[in-house]
């Protein structure tokens, strides 16, 4: 295979060149945003290129080109604002997706030639009372486009992407895309599903259709979530509870145990998820009739005992579920792309159920969550931790079951649905900070915001698996938008993230108070409600590729299409708190909150 060797060297002259940064004028930092460096298989490293976002935000809203047309719909209202606002043809921008939640609808669009999209040129808008209140785009202009015809088959292609990523094409249909290279000359692909079942590896090629290399890959895992610190002294598992009826039938009108038809199942899997261990029919059943799943966790026990593993799936199922519910409740639904089996006639993709592989054979200290685009279902994987004794089970910490989970929903809100926009390390950071972050959400109980630690239970460390507890004390956690700089590990990255949302927490919730009913009554005014919303409904408004900067602008614009900005002194004085603030830039911290505020 010439194609792939000639990808391989190539690769490997980037890396050499990358890890010989120190002689080079800029910070390795600057290629957070559009870059990301990943070890494909045990033998590849490849650097991957995102085509850098603009993000513009336009407050009370712009009105647009079509906006007195009563006749035009939100295509026409999109593609002729983008064409116009780049200066463009309209004949090469194409509408792929759109999707609404109750106060702003959204429009995904992609670049196009010869009417075949481009991957990653692609632009969102957000419309709110027929204004525009936001834009971002990685749209190029290109040096040089490949004819739209392919010359490799697609089989050639297809074993092309076996070959370099060693795995096999799923029965995802592959797709013909073109693909913007760093030097803005754009290829024609072949774009294939590669999935390796023993690794979990779970990628998109993305397969020159002229030359048969190997362009790019969009790594649909998010892995290695869990770093391990040593043991200190043990601490105290909170315990279980009996909860009956927790499903919310505005989220699950069919409860959690009905897939849309048929009677109701009698075990963990419904609509929502399925928790299964080795194979997905290996669920637990209910202990007794009338869907109770009661077993009591013996942890003296290993966790493979019966109980426990029928504990973990219990757990991981009730977790599971309960975070579809109250996103769906803040506005991650059928049309904004979330997982769920039947759509029940409301729009987008479905039979993609999350599905969740408890004490997967296939690691120890970890747990991962793969995202491929809407109508695919989401694969999260927990695995045992090896650190005591007995072992211990990720799926009964609940943080981190919410951490995995919450991989799901920023990859499919960012971008609509594509599952490719959280790939630089940067976004991808960004990820690993807004899932602590929701878990540090889930686990308040009172307006009390005390300091937040991840994974406590599965190292038996109180520090748990972070660096620093997420804290409003600066000399707890001393973590500022400068770090970023200095970090390359997309988890190091989070922390900083995810820092920054607990002192927005803090502050909406000193601001605004705390309610007990927040997952369920998303109408509430109080800090912890307005704090779930703003998190969603940024995800959706910020442009693929997103970076600290212009996902901070998206919390902003979010209160002011939700709230009409009420909050947004309140958010800049946060965000700046730990040099986020207005003039912030290329990693380098500023206080300054705009004036007036
Ligand atoms: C838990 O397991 C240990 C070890 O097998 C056993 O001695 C103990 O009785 C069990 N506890 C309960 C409550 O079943
Ligand atoms: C929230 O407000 C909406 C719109 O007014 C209403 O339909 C819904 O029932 C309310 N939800 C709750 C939990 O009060
Ligand atoms: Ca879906
Ligand atoms: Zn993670």
């Amino acid at each position: 295979m010439v194609a792939f060797n000639k990808f391989f060297t190539s690769v490997l002259l980037a890396i050499a060149y990358a890890s010989t940064v120190s002689a080079a004028p800029w910070p390795t930092s600057s290629k957070h945003a559009t870059h990301r460096v990943r070890q494909v298989t045990r033998d590849l490293q490849i650097e991957t290129f995102h085509p850098a976002s603009t993000f513009e935000t336009f407050g009370a809203g712009l009105d647009h080109p079509l906006q007195k047309r009563a006749d035009e719909d939100l295509k026409g209202s999109a593609i002729s604002f983008v064409s116009q606002h780049l200066s463009i043809d309209p004949s090469t921008v194409n509408l792929r997706t759109q999707a609404a939640t109750d106060t702003v609808t959204h429009a995904f669009l992609t670049q196009q030639h010869d009417g075949i999209p481009f991957a990653n040129a692609v632009a969102n808008l957000a419309f709110k009372d027929n204004k525009i209140v936001s834009f971002g785009s990685s749209f190029i202009k290109p040096t040089q486009i490949a004819s739209s015809t392919p010359s490799v088959s697609l089989e050639d292609a297809v074993a092309a992407a076996e070959k370099a990523l060693n795995g096999k094409a799923n029965d995802h249909q592959p797709t013909l895309e073109f693909f913007a290279k760093q030097d803005q000359s754009v290829v024609l692909t072949h774009v294939i599903q590669i999935e390796n079942d023993q690794t979990g590896a779970w990628f998109e090629a993305f397969v020159d259709a002229h030359s048969g290399e190997v362009v790019s890959v969009t790594d649909f895992v998010t892995q290695a979530s869990y770093r391990v610190l040593p043991i200190q002294q043990e601490i105290l598992t909170q315990g279980f509870q009996v909860l009956t009826d927790p499903q919310d039938t505005a989220a699950s009108p069919q409860g959690w145990h009905n897939t849309g038809s048929g009677s109701d199942t009698t075990d963990t899997s419904g609509n929502n998820v399925v928790t299964y261990k080795g194979a997905t029919t290996a669920t637990t059943q209910q202990s007794s009739s009338g869907d109770v799943f009661s077993f009591t966790q013996n942890q003296s026990q290993a966790p493979t005992a019966q109980a426990n593993l029928d504990a973990a799936r219990t757990n991981a199922f009730y977790l599971v579920n309960t975070v579809h519910d109250f996103t769906y409740r803040y506005g991650f639904t059928e049309t904004t792309f979330n997982f769920q089996q039947s759509n029940f006639g409301k729009g987008g993709a479905q039979a993609d159920r999350v599905q969740v592989s408890v004490q997967d054979s296939a690691g120890t200290d970890n747990a991962d969550f793969s995202t491929p685009p809407d109508g695919q279902s989401g694969r999260m994987r927990m695995f045992l931790w090896d650190l005591t004794n007995p072992e211990r089970d990720g799926a009964l910490e609940n943080d981190i079951v919410v951490h995995e989970n919450t991989h799901g929903v920023t990859n499919r809100m960012t971008g609509g649905g594509t599952g490719r926009c959280l790939q630089t390390t940067e976004a991808g950071g960004m990820g690993e900070g807004w899932s602590d972050a929701m878990a540090d959400w889930t686990e308040k109980t009172s307006a009390t915001v005390a300091d937040y630690v991840m994974g406590q239970y599965v190292i038996n460390d109180p520090a748990g698996i972070r660096t620093h507890p997420y804290s409003t004390s600066s000399s707890v956690n001393p973590l500022t938008y400068s770090s970023v700089g200095t970090l390359n590990e997309v988890h190091n990255i989070g922390e900083v993230w995810a820092n920054m949302l607990h002192n927005v927490y803090a502050a909406l919730v000193t601001a605004h108070g705390w309610s007990a009913t927040s997952r369920t009554n998303p109408n509430g005014t109080e800090g912890n409600v307005v704090h779930l919303h703003l998190f969603l409904d940024a995800l959706l408004l910020q442009p693929c590729s997103p970076t600290f900067l212009s996902a901070r602008d998206a919390w902003i614009q979010a209160d002011a299409n939700r709230y009409g900005g009420a909050n947004k002194c309140t958010l800049w004085k946060a965000f700046a708190s730990r040099g986020l603030g207005v003039n912030a830039a290329n990693h380098v911290n500023d206080a300054t909150v705009p004036a007036g505020c």
